[in-house]
């Protein structure tokens, strides 16, 4: 009965925040990855079956994930489910028209059984299709007493809100094909639907110990719009910036909202307006991805978001370069003034 407030509390504060309480969920280590790439997916076992121990999990595999390959668990006997796709796929030139449909982990003695208090993951690694969009992992939890199927899936979109038993979610990302001029590693990623279009982004690694960063990319929007926000999970704080010379000094701010005029397409570059990541919590490696949310709001007010992965490199993408420059040069010298001239 003691520690009976304190939970209720948190749900409370969970709720009050507008953030759905996960925490009995079986949910996704990483909610989002690019399309056609290798995905670990790493299922997160936070409670049992209202107190009793958890003694299964079994994961339908969704269509599209290809080649799924379990991790087996010590004390856990593992089996899988073959079946016949409906859509076979080729690969290394050969058509695949069988995949892996089941996976189940299951406790092979009642003292490896997970206990309601503790927490454990599951993991499995397959493809991930070449089409952005939802991909769902229909979970079946086995306890002691009764059992627990994360199998809701809402009628449209990707909102787990209001839902009771959300199936865990991947967010399956859209990544651009590089232009030929651009290293690889430098694709602009965006999701292909929306009425903003991003293009060329990347953010800057960092060195060891820099606990700031930019990032960098063209946008472009259909209607007029306000970029009012950014965010990362990598970042304590993520604004948006201006850059500008006041006398002979270069200075930067943070400014409240970005003007994004329809059809125009509005640089963030090195020595203008950028995104400010700051508070850094694991530095930026060159050849990684960062994932960043723009927030849009426009005339009207009505908010929108878009997600991002964006890749990170030390220098600009080779298209966005000024022609004639040496690059390597003037990129880092815009990039040192970033870090040097800052003045919050
Ligand atoms: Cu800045």
């Amino acid at each position: 009965m003691k520690f009976q407030l304190p939970i209720k509390i948190i749900a409370i504060c969970a709720i009050a925040a507008g953030v759905t309480p996960v925490f009995s969920h079986i949910v996704l280590e990483e909610k989002s990855a690019p399309a056609g790439t290798i995905y670990k997916a790493v299922f997160q076992v936070g409670h049992g079956c209202q107190g009793s121990p958890t003694t299964g999990v079994s994961v339908q595999i969704p269509a599209g994930f290809q080649g799924a390959r379990p991790y087996p668990k010590a004390g856990w006997t593992l089996s899988t489910q073959l079946g016949k796709l409906a859509k076979p796929y080729e690969q290394y030139g050969k058509q695949v028209t069988e995949d892996l449909t089941v996976v189940s982990w299951t406790a092979a003695s009642k003292e490896s059984a997970l206990q309601d208090a503790y927490f454990d993951e599951f993991q499995l690694r397959g493809k991930l299709p070449e089409t952005a969009g939802p991909m769902w992992f229909k979970v079946v939890q086995t306890c002691e007493n009764g059992s627990n199927s994360w199998s809701e899936v809402p009628v449209s979109g990707m909102s787990t809100k209001g839902l009771k038993a959300p199936a865990p979610l991947l967010q399956v990302v859209a990544v651009a094909q590089p232009s030929a001029a651009a290293a690889p590693v430098l694709a602009a990623v965006t999701a292909p639907s929306q009425a903003v279009q991003v293009k060329d982004a990347w953010a800057r690694a960092t060195v060891a110990g820099q606990k700031a960063s930019g990032a960098f990319m063209k946008i472009t929007a259909k209607t007029a719009t306000r970029l009012v926000a950014v965010s990362t999970p990598v970042a304590g704080v993520a604004e948006v910036h201006e850059m500008k010379m006041d006398g002979d000094i270069m200075k930067m701010r943070a400014i409240p909202g970005l003007d994004l005029p329809a059809g125009k397409t509005v640089e963030l570059r090195a020595g203008g307006y950028h995104l400010m990541l700051m508070d850094l919590k694991q530095a930026l490696v060159s050849g990684s991805v960062l994932p960043l949310t723009l927030h849009f709001k426009d005339a009207k007010g009505v908010e929108s978001k878009q997600e991002l992965l964006v890749p990170v490199a030390m220098l600009a993408p080779a298209s966005v370069m000024p022609s004639g420059a040496a690059p390597a040069k003037l990129v880092d010298k815009a990039g040192e003034q970033e870090m040097h001239m800052h003045n919050h």
